[in-house]
């Protein structure tokens, strides 16, 4: 667990944000060479254990039911589950993450997903899931089937909130993360960058995350994938230095964490990819899917590492 030294404000990591870019990867780059070895990156597989149909209007998301996506919604055997984090094993992934796309799992849920996690944490991978909101009791049940890791992310400010999601507010996000820290499981808790926000709006989101107490042990940043059929879909997109500007300052803020390269990374390239990893990125999701849309090649991830002299972290 990670110990909290102090909280960042919104004007500090605006004011990162704001340094000259050489500057600000500079400085990222040292705090993560104190912190980390800078050639190791940590491999997490992602499964979609339920697709689809989720009742959250999320503006992001091609699984909500409100949004013409083409989706299929469906759910996976056990058996399929196990299978596939077996052969995440086999190409060097070190934890696999289950996702619901579910508002909140019922109890009867949570019982199928238990079965999951501790058949895979059974394989020697660590366990991570995500499930949406959890209530009271829920995730002790999760830590004693062996869960390692929940994924709950914050998504962006508490300002640019409101224009991306009505079903649910900050709070009931800040709730969940609040019980799976009381229950013991490490939080993995990040949000998406280029939904159309400002950079305060950025530094808030990264602002919040690194005032966690203490903060997360996982930050995935995700690069909005503009799905067909979303409110988002059209939405500006991001200058990519700007992405870079962002895990530099998760970087920063949260030294010890891992800060995960997450949706969205087949669109920056592999110049902008190579530029994260110097400014603190350490973690990435591995394998040609993610829940729903695409993820580069295992194969072209391996090559790319190779070039830049990264290994995995086992
Ligand atoms: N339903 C659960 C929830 O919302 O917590 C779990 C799954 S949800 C798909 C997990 C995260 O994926 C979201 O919080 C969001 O950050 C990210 N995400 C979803 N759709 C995305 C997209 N189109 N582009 C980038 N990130 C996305
Ligand atoms: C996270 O922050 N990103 C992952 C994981 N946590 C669950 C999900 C990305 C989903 C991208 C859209 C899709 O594939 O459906
Ligand atoms: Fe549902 Fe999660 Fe997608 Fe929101 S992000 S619509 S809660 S699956």
């Amino acid at each position: 667990m990670n110990a909290q030294e102090c909280a960042w404000s919104v004007d500090q990591v605006a004011a990162l944000m704001e340094l000259p870019f050489n500057d600000l990867l500079y400085r990222a780059h040292g705090v993560h060479r104190e912190n980390f070895d800078p050639h190791v990156v940590q491999l997490s597989t992602l499964l979609s254990v339920k697709t689809g149909g989720c009742p959250e209007d999320c503006a992001y998301c091609p699984q909500s039911r409100r949004y013409e996506t083409g989706v299929e919604e469906g759910t996976e055997a056990l058996e399929v589950v196990v299978e596939s984090a077996r052969i995440a094993k086999q190409n060097g992934a070190t934890r696999f993450c289950m996702g619901a796309a579910w508002r909140s799992p019922k109890d009867r849920d949570l019982k199928l997903i238990a079965e999951m996690v501790s058949s895979v944490k059974g394989l020697g991978l660590q366990t991570c899931a995500t499930l949406g909101m959890l209530k009271e009791g829920q995730a002790e049940c999760l830590r004693e089937a062996g869960l390692d890791y929940y994924n709950h992310n914050l998504d962006t400010s508490p300002e640019f909130y409101g224009q991306v999601i009505t079903t649910r507010v900050y709070q009931d996000r800040l709730e969940t993360l609040g019980r799976v820290r009381a229950a013991g499981i490490n939080v993995c808790c990040g949000g998406i960058v280029g939904m159309g926000e400002s950079r305060r709006d950025r530094a808030g989101l990264i602002s919040q995350l690194a005032s966690l107490t203490p903060y997360p042990e996982s930050v995935p940043i995700n690069n909005l994938v503009q799905v067909k059929g979303t409110p988002l879909e059209g939405a500006e997109s991001l200058d990519p230095f700007e992405f870079v500007r962002v895990i530099a300052a998760a970087r920063i803020t949260m030294p010890k964490s891992f800060v995960r390269l997450s949706a969205g990374r087949a669109e920056l390239g592999e110049g902008i990819q190579a530029l994260c990893y110097f400014a603190g990125a350490n973690s990435i999701f591995y394998g040609e899917k993610l829940l729903t849309t695409g993820n580069p090649e295992a194969q072209a991830d391996r090559a790319l590492m190779k070039r830049l002299d990264l290994v995995a972290l086992e």
